[in-house]
């Protein structure tokens, strides 16, 4: 029996095989430097309510995966302690906007790991069995394991949830998408730090028919897996 769930512009996944083992949820660089005080976010000038908002949703979501048996995946943005897979421009362009990526802050060294801002939020912490993935770039495919994760695990189908929605979660989507991926971005367990730019980014993914795949919300998603 096929299984959808509402979304827009066409019920998700395209083609109704929606199971616990073919389908994975994916958290987004939930972690302190983009929803905490004194992180990365914050530093740059801009309201963390915005990435903040999300939080709850997402609860919502992962006790619905979890209970469902999904696969559930968490990401973090980060680098190494040295600084040695961090790009020139990225940092250069990062201590602009005064927020220098490896520069001492609040949450101790901006975007690096095992720092403090590096952290996962406490309120979304992944639980035992659940897969995280460090990540130094905006997209999880490059220069991680993902790939090889999601395919021993056949999965099919990628819920997407997270921040930002138009920087990491996009370029995620794009990603997992080129590669097969049937994607579903869950608009209420996303957000970015400029609201026009988060349906900007909803927008992108519904054109063409769903050129990256399709969008719905938790409520939506979440019945679908209760059912
Ligand atoms: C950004 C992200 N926005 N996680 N990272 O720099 O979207």
């Amino acid at each position: 029996m096929p299984k959808f769930v509402d979304a827009k512009p066409y019920p998700w996944p395209y083609n109704g095989d929606l199971r616990p083992d073919n389908t994975a949820l994916i958290v987004i660089d939930m972690q302190v430097d983009f929803c905490g005080p004194g992180g990365y976010v914050e530093r740059m000038g801009y309201d963390i309510s915005l990435t903040r908002a999300c939080i709850q949703p997402i609860q919502r979501m992962l006790t619905a995966a979890r209970k469902a048996g999904l696969t559930v995946l968490h990401t973090r943005e980060g680098h190494r302690p040295d600084l040695s897979d961090l790009p020139a421009n990225k940092q250069w362009r990062s201590r602009q906007i005064g927020a220098g990526i490896g520069d001492p802050g609040p949450c101790g060294k901006v975007l690096v790991r095992g720092e403090p801002g590096w952290e996962i939020i406490p309120e979304l912490q992944p639980i035992s069995g659940e897969i995280v993935i460090d990540k130094p770039g905006k997209g999880t495919f490059y220069a991680t394991d993902i790939d090889m994760v999601l395919r021993q695990r056949k999965i099919a189908n990628l819920i997407f949830t997270g921040v930002t929605t138009d920087v990491c979660v996009h370029t995620t989507m794009r990603e997992a998408n080129d590669r097969g991926f049937e994607c579903v971005l869950v608009e209420d367990c996303c957000a970015a730090t400029d609201p026009k730019n988060h349906a900007a980014a909803i927008s992108m993914i519904q054109m063409q028919n769903g050129v990256f795949g399709t969008v719905s919300n938790s409520k939506a998603v979440i019945h679908a897996l209760a059912v």
